[in-house]
């Protein structure tokens, strides 16, 4: 990659993909999330936008499309999509209220 340094947009979707790959890599296959390993990057790494730890298990297979109990890369984006959208709304809404 480039030299220069990044811009905090350019590093902040490079941190989501090392992140995938820093847990996937862990058991198992190298390039997907096993359920052990999903939760570990849950629980460690979105602790404030996944605060029901209770519910991963079904987070996992409504994010898992094809049913194989691993989280591909572009499942693992769905969920980026889906963390996202929720922030873009609370802000939305706060925007609304000025
Ligand atoms: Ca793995």
């Amino acid at each position: 990659m480039a030299a220069e340094p990044l811009t905090e947009l350019e590093a902040a979707i490079e941190t989501v993909v090392i992140t995938f790959f820093t847990f996937a890599r862990q058991e198992g296959r190298k390039g997907s999330l096993s359920i052990d390993e999903f939760r570990e990057l849950a629980t460690q790494q979105l602790p404030h936008l996944l605060k029901d730890v209770g519910s991963l298990d079904e987070k996992m297979k409504s994010l898992d499309v094809n049913q194989d109990s691993e989280l591909k890369f572009h499942e693992y984006w769905r969920l980026i999509g889906e963390l996202a959208k929720e922030i873009q709304r609370e802000r939305a809404l706060e925007t609304h209220k000025k």
